[in-house]
């Protein structure tokens, strides 16, 4: 049964807005120690740890079963309902055109005072690997969203993982959309030991510089295991959509749209926030009409009774507030003058607005990237875009003159510091002048 019920935003106690913002919010912490011995034994070990657990899709397995053939992706290619192809195909132009419109300007440098020129470059990632999460969550459209805004930033390399099912075989649609997207090459192996295997490279899987992709619990941990030693992109948990409505909204979308990302996992959190008491009542009703008729009941009522909230505010500033302090990973804006809520709008990791605007476009093919911040950390971070795989050296070049305007603050501040060498590196130039 689902227990939803309208609550209003100035009578939540403190427990129950603590409640709302947390949602389920991922807690790795516990998993730790167990794939902390997991990625150390694939860095000392290399394939055969990841072949061990491998085994229990398929007795006699050997490297060479880690790694999808090109016949094994032609032929998963070749397989796929042409329709399904096609809508990969358009999913995949708008997210190469929407993220190549992201490239900025390359190389710039300005003159910091006279003589003094300071730059920036750009320089592109060398070797990516993209974790494509299988089991449960199989999201061909997260390998287009991965590899996409790899390829079009420069990076040369981009290997992708994705964990076999029974028999060792890879998903045939994930195959598919990782060759269209431009995966260099896609290794069969999941989880925590997928995530060390590019991390520190073995006898089958080249050392990647960058892993990105959403997973679960375990292959969050062993991400944030092996962070320092490659980058990691930031940690996407459930799902989560907040729903900012007034009295223009139509209850039956906003229904429908409350339900359509809760239907992603137990864990996954719905909010509805409006300024209007009857569409709050309508949507509620609708919900539980809707909800006897639809599939994956069992995530829909986790989601909705343990994570979700239909609340209603005094008025557009105070639900604007909860919204920016909720910081949602998708925001939908379903109300008279969307853009005029936009400006106030600090923090989500995308943005929907108007009533043609689901946030299912944004999953697979308005453009716009789907791996986004979740669990209030649109504070700090964004989605994957193509800055993800983009580093910018800085540079410098000193004229004489430039260099003495500079000379008595560095060698005054490397003094203070107590690095006398670092003022003389400074000093020496003007010894004989
Ligand atoms: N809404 C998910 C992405 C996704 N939806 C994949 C469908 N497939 C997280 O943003
Ligand atoms: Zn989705």
């Amino acid at each position: 049964m689902i227990t939803l019920a309208l609550e209003s935003i100035r009578n939540l106690s403190p427990e129950r807005r603590q409640a709302i913002m947390k949602r389920s919010s991922l807690d790795v912490t516990a998993v730790l120690d167990d794939i902390k011995k997991i990625v150390q034994e694939v860095r000392q070990h290399g394939d055969r740890i990841a072949l061990d657990f491998h085994r229990q899709y398929k007795d006699d397995i050997s490297s060479a079963d880690l790694v999808a053939s090109e016949a094994e992706i032609r032929a998963a290619y070749e397989s796929i309902d042409p329709k399904l192809l096609d809508a990969l195909k358009l999913a995949a132009a708008n997210i190469e055109k929407f993220h190549r419109a992201q490239l900025d300007r390359g190389m710039w440098a300005i003159e910091v005072q006279p003589g003094i020129l300071a730059g920036r470059l750009q320089r592109p990632l060398d070797r990516v690997g993209c974790y494509i999460p299988g089991g449960l969550a199989k999201y061909p459209s997260t390998v287009l969203m991965t590899i996409i805004p790899a390829r079009v930033a420069g990076v040369s390399e981009i290997i992708a993982c994705t964990p076999p099912d029974q028999g060792m075989t890879a998903n045939p649609t994930t195959l598919a959309a990782a060759h269209l997207a431009g995966a260099t090459n896609i290794y069969k192996i999941g989880g925590p030991w997928a995530v060390a295997s590019m991390a520190y490279g073995t006898e089958t899987v080249p050392q990647v510089d960058k892993i990105v992709g959403p997973g679960n619990k375990y292959v969050t941990a062993a991400k944030l295991l092996v962070f320092g030693e490659v980058g990691i992109d930031s940690p996407a948990g459930p799902s989560e959509a907040l729903i900012l409505a007034d009295e223009s909204a139509e209850a039956r979308l906003v229904a429908i749209d409350f339900l359509s990302q809760a239907e992603h996992d137990p864990d996954a959190a719905a909010v509805l926030v409006t300024t209007w008491e009857p569409l709050a009542h309508r949507v509620i009703d609708l919900i539980k009409e809707e909800f006897h008729n639809l599939p994956r009941q069992e995530i829909l009522k986790s989601a909705i009774n343990h994570h979700s909230a239909v609340l209603l505010a005094h008025d557009l500033d105070e639900a604007i507030d909860f919204v920016n302090h909720y910081a949602p990973e998708h925001l939908q804006i379903i109300t008279r003058e969307p853009f005029a809520v936009l400006p106030r709008i600090r923090h989500a990791g995308s943005i929907f607005l108007g009533m043609y605007a689901p946030v299912p476009v944004g999953d697979y093919a308005s453009g716009t990237n789907h791996v986004l911040p979740t669990g209030r950390t649109a504070r700090m971070f964004s989605g994957l875009s193509v800055d993800d795989f983009i580093k910018k050296p800085t540079f410098q070049h000193l004229t004489k003159e430039g260099l003495k305007s500079l000379k008595d603050a560095v060698v005054r501040l490397a003094e203070a510091e107590g690095l006398p060498i670092h003022a003389r590196a400074v000093a020496e130039r003007f010894r004989y002048v």
